[in-house]
């Protein structure tokens, strides 16, 4: 089965990785569906929309706070640091992120989307015209944190429920999905418009597949569904193609 998605990946000039939370779940990230995920412990109602910051911005930033404190002792695992090389290597690949972790880009993933935006960056809650900025201080100096150029409420640079993803970051994501093969890792595949990038790429000829260590929303639209952990599967995936390549390498130099 990963022979016949390695062997797509050779062949393929353009590849796309669409990553959620199970991707970052080795590094000691909690996810947010299933057993030990956020949303079993906690309503996303009344922690991830604006009205929930509406209503109680220090609540929010508490919970914010607690979270950024348990990324901030998490490392990228072998599946983010698998990606990041197929992003600097010569295979075009594109890494886009539902996750508001840093790990993809602590990996050195270089063609990155982050479609949620990131947990680390502030943003001015009363839009005054300020750009929003990196704060990696645990904890904040000020809580609930306050904009630097107005005094007023500042809020985490994350896409919450019924917030419109940005149109840039969505533009990407879209041209993205014309590629030759698309694999989605570690996501359930429920959150829209994110899971709606594996219908539209399959659609625009790619050949898809899941990485996940369950079924997922997705598994049956997917042409590959491989169940295992993105840790292991990723490396195991990187290996075959290697030897792949060294195989063809070989041939190559015997030819010449
Ligand atoms: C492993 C593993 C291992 C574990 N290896 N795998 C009805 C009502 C209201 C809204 C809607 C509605 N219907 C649709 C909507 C729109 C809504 C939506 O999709 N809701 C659905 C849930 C129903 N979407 C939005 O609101 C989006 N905006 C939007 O659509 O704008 C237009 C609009 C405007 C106004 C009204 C309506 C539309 C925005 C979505 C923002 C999502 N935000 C969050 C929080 C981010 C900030 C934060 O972190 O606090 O993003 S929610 C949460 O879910 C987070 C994630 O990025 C996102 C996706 O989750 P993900 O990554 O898939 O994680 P899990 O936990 O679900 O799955 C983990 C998977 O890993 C599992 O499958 C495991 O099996 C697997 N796994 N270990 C491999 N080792
Ligand atoms: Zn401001």
């Amino acid at each position: 089965m990963l022979e016949t998605l390695a062997d797509r990946l050779r062949r393929a000039r353009r590849v796309t990785v669409l990553t959620g939370a199970g991707v970052s779940a080795a590094s000691g990230v909690p996810t947010f569906r299933g057993a030990g995920g956020l949303w079993r412990s906690f309503r996303a109602e009344d922690l991830a929309t604006p009205e929930a910051f509406e209503r109680d911005p220090a609540l929010v930033w508490e919970w914010y706070e607690w979270r950024r404190a348990a990324i901030a002792a998490c490392s990228p695992n072998a599946a983010h640091d698998v990606l990041a090389r197929w992003t600097r290597d010569s295979v075009d690949c594109t890494v886009i992120t539902q996750n508001v972790d840093d790990l993809h880009l602590r990996a050195g993933t270089e063609r990155l989307v982050r479609l949620h935006g990131s947990i680390w960056q502030l943003a001015c809650w009363h839009r005054c015209g300020v750009e929003s900025w990196r704060d990696e201080r645990v904890p904040l100096a000020e809580r609930p944190a306050r904009c630097p150029a107005c005094g007023g409420l500042a809020r985490p640079g994350v896409v919450w429920f019924g917030e419109s993803l940005s149109p840039a970051d969505m533009n990407a994501a879209s041209n993205a999905c014309a590629c030759d093969v698309f694999i989605a890792v570690g996501t359930s595949a429920v959150v829209y418009p994110a899971a709606g990038l594996i219908q539209q790429a399959r659609t625009r000829g790619a050949f898809t597949a899941e990485i996940n260590v369950e079924a997922t929303a997705a598994s049956s639209a997917v042409d590959l569904a491989v169940q295992g952990g993105a840790e292991t599967v990723l490396p195991t995936l990187a290996d075959y193609l290697d030897l792949g390549n060294r195989g063809r390498s070989t041939e190559a130099g015997r030819s010449s």
